[in-house]
């Protein structure tokens, strides 16, 4: 099965959930990217559109739309993303984008958050995907050796600068029983930006499309 055909259905579907003259929070990825596409030709006209990345923010202009700042806009009723992973809890892991910083400040400052994804993302349990964690790049070391402690085994995401200067890090060989703690735990870690599991705050609707169809959980 095709994984594009299961995102493009996951993006059509979430086109349903978007007001005709609203903001929207927009994410990041090649799923968010079939959303931007769909939204610009069939969509609903919005206002504008507050990005999570420099990548969404070029796609968007590029097709007129128009794109607002989240100090200006206030919090917003719709943010629209993607996700690595999702458990059947609607907790996430992010940042496979790099995009994870930018993502969480909208997700946390919208509403409603509607994940879109390939059926493949949902997993039983979380961290199968290494965790991505952006740190500001002189506490690299420091970081990863706190992670290490917590039984994770940290890779640097070399020659990436996040849109904010920043570095990544991932991390595989976590086993996540419990991500809110876990999410906790590593915000606690000094020179951490941003931890890329949304699990304090994680989608309100899940979009899982396949070539059959789209699967929602709420
Ligand atoms: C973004 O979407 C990232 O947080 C996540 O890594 C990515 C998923 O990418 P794709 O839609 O290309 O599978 O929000």
């Amino acid at each position: 099965m095709s994984s594009d055909t299961g995102k493009r259905n996951a993006a059509r579907e979430a086109l349903k959930f978007v007001e005709e003259g609203s903001i929207l929070g927009v994410g990041t990825g090649s799923t968010v990217n079939h959303f931007i596409d769909m939204l610009a030709s069939e969509g609903p006209s919005i206002r504008g559109a507050v990005s999570s990345s420099d990548a969404s923010t070029d796609r968007m202009r590029k097709l007129g739309i128009e794109i607002l700042d989240l100090n200006s806009t206030g919090d917003l009723d719709l943010y629209v993303d993607g996700a690595d992973e999702s458990n059947r809890l609607l907790q996430l892991i992010k940042g496979g984008g790099g995009a994870l910083t930018r993502e969480k400040i909208v997700a946390g400052a919208s509403k409603r958050f509607i994940c879109i994804a390939d059926h493949s993302k949902l997993v039983r349990a979380l961290g199968e995907f290494p965790l991505p964690v952006e740190v500001i790049p002189m506490a690299r070391s420091f970081v990863a050796r706190q992670l290490k402690g917590l039984g994770g085994v940290p890779h640097w995401r070399e020659g990436v600068t996040t849109d904010n200067g920043n570095q990544i890090i991932d991390v595989a060989g976590l086993t996540i029983s419990e991500p809110i703690k876990l999410e906790d735990r590593i915000n606690a870690i000094p020179g951490v930006v941003t931890v890329g599991l949304f699990a304090r705050r994680g989608a309100d609707v899940l979009l899982l499309g396949d070539e059959n169809g789209v699967e929602r959980l709420d």
